[in-house]
């Protein structure tokens, strides 16, 4: 029996090291100037958004919020190599997504302040709301994928996911189907070390979690995900793969959540801050400035303007999101049926 062709590399995929210098001239994608600013700013934007969240939430301001900070490189990366037709499919950290994407910061707070109407997703955006059930999001985006691919539309669905979720069923069925329809779907898994309390190594026996690819029979790939340029190169390789009919593609982002799981957790119980230490100077931020200052692109007056615009933007949102009048109780029975069953129409007008 002929060997099927598969690509899978299970070497950490690095453009930009740790200091800031390009690790692989040849890799490099073809960015200008301002393709690499809006990288940063994008970066930077995302990370002005998760600390207000996070400060908002300790003001009793925010319901349970789930940070990003550390993954920003995995995130806006990925997301600037999505075009509009593409079907973006979150879990429920990715803020830095929905932001890239153009989603408003407004209504992305409203959500995280605990009103369902903050996921209603605006017109003509390709995205489907948050998942909060771990993994439950990947065989929705597979089933978006085989639409995508009878209805011959030349969008490709991208999901995204923790390691944890690769334990779940779902990502293992997704997985199996989007190899045996060879739908056009990428399948993005932030490997940030941690499903709230358990290490990756507790989580699988696996070495990596690119190689969950090879049982399936689709394309892996396992890139440093706090490296901008590899996430984006990687990730628009496979999208543009998918989109020409040659199958799906898993992507291990290996990355780090810098903070609590969500902010009704406490990584101090269980993390050694050594290994948070460690981290911090993998900053994917801190990473692309270096580079960006020894290119001549960027200046502290640069940098200036950059963080005070993000925090200006913010703090507008903020403003926004808390002017929204509270929803009525009564909407708690307009958005699950079309038609109210008699039984629960009675129990609507008795409670109007
Ligand atoms: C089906 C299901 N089981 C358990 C939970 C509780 N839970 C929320 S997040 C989480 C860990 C997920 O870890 P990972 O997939 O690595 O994503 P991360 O939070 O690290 O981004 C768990 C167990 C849940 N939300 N859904
Ligand atoms: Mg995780």
């Amino acid at each position: 029996m002929p060997k099927k062709e598969m690509n899978i590399d299970l070497e950490i995929f690095q453009i930009l090291n740790e200091d800031g210098r390009i690790a692989n001239t040849r890799e490099m994608p073809q960015l200008k100037d301002d393709d690499i600013k809006r990288m940063y700013e994008s970066m930077v934007l995302a990370r002005v958004f998760d600390d207000i969240a996070l400060k908002l939430q300790r003001e009793g301001r925010m319901l349970t919020y789930a940070s990003l900070m550390g993954q920003e490189a995995s995130q806006i990366g990925s997301a600037l190599a999505l075009e509009d037709e593409d079907w973006f499919v979150p879990s429920y950290r990715e803020n830095g997504v929905f932001i890239t994407r153009g989603f408003p910061m407004e209504t992305l707070y409203l959500y995280w302040a605990g009103d369902e109407r903050g996921m209603k997703i605006p017109d003509g955006m390709n995205a489907l709301p948050v998942s909060i059930p771990v993994g439950s999001q990947v065989p929705h985006a597979v089933g978006i994928a085989l639409a995508n691919k009878l209805t011959e539309k030349k969008s490709v669905a991208v999901v995204y996911f923790g390691d944890g979720a690769t334990s779940k069923g779902d990502f293992h069925e997704g997985l199996d189907f989007a190899g045996v329809f060879q739908v056009p779907c990428v399948f993005i898994c932030q490997n940030n070390q941690w499903a709230i309390s358990v290490p990756v190594k507790k989580q699988t026996a696996a070495e990596t979690i690119a190689q969950k690819a090879i049982a399936y029979g689709i394309d892996g790939a396992r890139v440093d995900g706090n490296d901008v340029f590899a996430v984006y190169k990687v990730v628009k390789g496979a999208i543009e793969k998918a989109r020409v009919g040659k199958g799906p593609t898993l992507i291990e982002c290996y990355t780090y959540r810098m903070e609590n799981h969500t902010t009704a957790d406490d990584w101090k119980k269980y993390r050694d801050p050594s290994e948070v230490e460690w981290w911090k100077h993998r900053d994917p931020i801190e990473r692309l400035k270096k580079y960006m200052e020894d290119e001549g692109i960027w200046n502290e007056a640069y940098d200036k303007e950059v963080w005070d615009n993000a925090k200006a933007q913010v703090s507008e949102a903020v403003k926004k999101f808390e002017s929204v009048p509270p929803p009525s109780p009564l909407d708690m029975f307009t958005n699950i049926y079309e038609e109210l069953p008699p039984e629960i129409e009675e129990q609507r007008k008795d409670f109007e």
